[in-house]
């Protein structure tokens, strides 16, 4: 083999190795994800979901870029049968968010209002971070409360999960509240909020970034993964542009 023809075949193999590095990281199970990676709200999932600014700006995330919210600023995704998760879901985003804001901060929440088919990660409720949904039982829908908060102005990862059985708050990748909550979550035909309700109420005091959310229940382990920057298409991209140029000057 000609030494052209082994450079060939390694650029090749780096392609196909960040291509299949892509897909797994964002199989079918993602039906949300904004890294705001490359200056702008956009949906990398393979929904493609449009997103709608308000007031929100791009700003320092915790890799990368993330985006700056606060009263009257928030992203709006129009609704879409992808994101009616009636069984099961996940909802992650890393969070910093300074202390003397609102007593219930929105994270990300489907819907307008407690209304059906609403689900919502609030960061910041009664002093700690609550994965709540208007359509389960009453004894669980809204008191899955973890004991201790995120308003310290640094970054923090928050996920909550649940399988149609459990609701599992988690922080920095730790579980810290975990309640039994067997019952189903409606169709809902409004949209998805993000750092605020309806765009009008529980404004998020800080910054957010790498927000996804899953149709299905994170494993504990896979939160602790979601914790880190894996293959993004964005990253992925400029790591395969490192490669070539790289490549380049062996040559
Ligand atoms: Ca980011």
């Amino acid at each position: 083999m000609t030494q052209k023809s082994k450079i060939t075949v390694l650029v090749l193999t780096l392609l196909i190795v960040n291509v299949l590095s892509v897909q797994a990281a964002l199989d079918d199970s993602v039906v949300l994800f904004l890294s705001f990676d490359g200056g702008e709200a956009a949906d990398h999932s393979s929904y493609n979901h449009a997103v709608g600014v308000t007031g929100a700006e791009i700003g320092a995330g915790k890799y990368g870029n993330g985006i700056v919210l606060g009263e009257g600023k928030f992203l709006e995704v129009p609704d879409d049968d992808s994101l009616d998760l009636t069984t099961a879901l996940s909802i992650s985003m890393w969070t910093k968010v300074a202390a003397g804001g609102e007593g219930t901060q929105s994270g990300l929440e489907k819907q307008p209002a407690w209304q059906a088919g609403e689900y919502n990660l609030a960061a910041v409720y009664g002093g700690g971070v609550l994965l709540q949904a208007a359509d389960w039982p009453a004894a669980c829908a809204d008191t899955n409360v973890t004991p201790e908060g995120i308003e310290d102005d640094n970054w923090h990862h928050i996920a909550g999960t649940w399988d149609g059985k459990v609701i599992k708050v988690y922080i920095d990748g730790v579980l810290k509240a975990e309640k039994d909550c067997v019952g189903e979550i409606k169709v809902g035909d409004g949209n998805l909020y993000i750092g605020s309700r309806g765009g009008k109420q529980r404004w998020l005091n800080g910054s957010l970034d790498e927000i996804k959310v899953f149709n299905r229940a994170l494993s504990a382990d896979e939160v602790k993964a979601d914790m880190a920057k894996t293959a993004t298409s964005v990253q992925a991209k400029s790591k395969l542009a490192i490669s070539w140029g790289k490549i380049k000057t062996t040559d």
